[in-house]
């Protein structure tokens, strides 16, 4: 079955139990099982400063969606759990990317994987090395690649 890596972030509410809540949807979905979570870390918001610190972390999954299936699912939980998008760098409820899905390299108006900007940011890069470092090798190599 393929396997996709997710980046997960929250910035008010309680972001810890937040992220555990999304992780424990994603896992009742019954096409995605998790198969491993990194830990949760505090970091500096990026983008935007002058808002809470983030919790983030990063899990694996495997999915029988393909990667748009999979975009939807993980939309239909964030907007679930309340998730309202204003600023584009704003403080969020929830936040659910996916980083990488297999070795698939896709450009389309919903989503491109691996995460074009994922190379750039330390809180998606630092909770993925846990789990999975050669797929944060090979995210930052082919994103960052011209
Ligand atoms: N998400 C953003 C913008 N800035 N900063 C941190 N530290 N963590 C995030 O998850 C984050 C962010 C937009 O998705
Ligand atoms: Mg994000
Ligand atoms: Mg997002």
């Amino acid at each position: 079955m393929p396997t996709a890596w997710l980046s997960l972030g929250a910035n008010i509410g309680d972001p810890r139990a937040q992220l555990a809540e999304a992780v424990q949807r994603i896992d009742q979905n019954p096409d995605i099982t998790v198969v491993s979570q990194s830990s949760v870390l505090t970091t500096k918001p990026w983008g935007k400063t002058d808002q809470p610190d983030f919790a983030n972390m990063a899990i694996a999954v495997e999915t029988t969606l393909d990667p748009i299936d999979l975009l939807d699912g993980l939309l239909g939980i964030e907007l679930a759990m309340g998730r309202v998008r204003k600023e584009v760098w704003g403080p969020r409820l929830i936040d659910i990317d996916i980083i990488a899905y297999e070795r698939v390299q896709l450009k389309t108006d919903r989503l491109t994987l691996p995460h074009p900007h994922a190379h750039e940011r330390d809180f998606v890069t630092d909770p993925l090395s846990e789990i999975a470092p050669e797929v944060t090798e090979w995210v930052i190599a082919t994103a960052a690649r011209p």
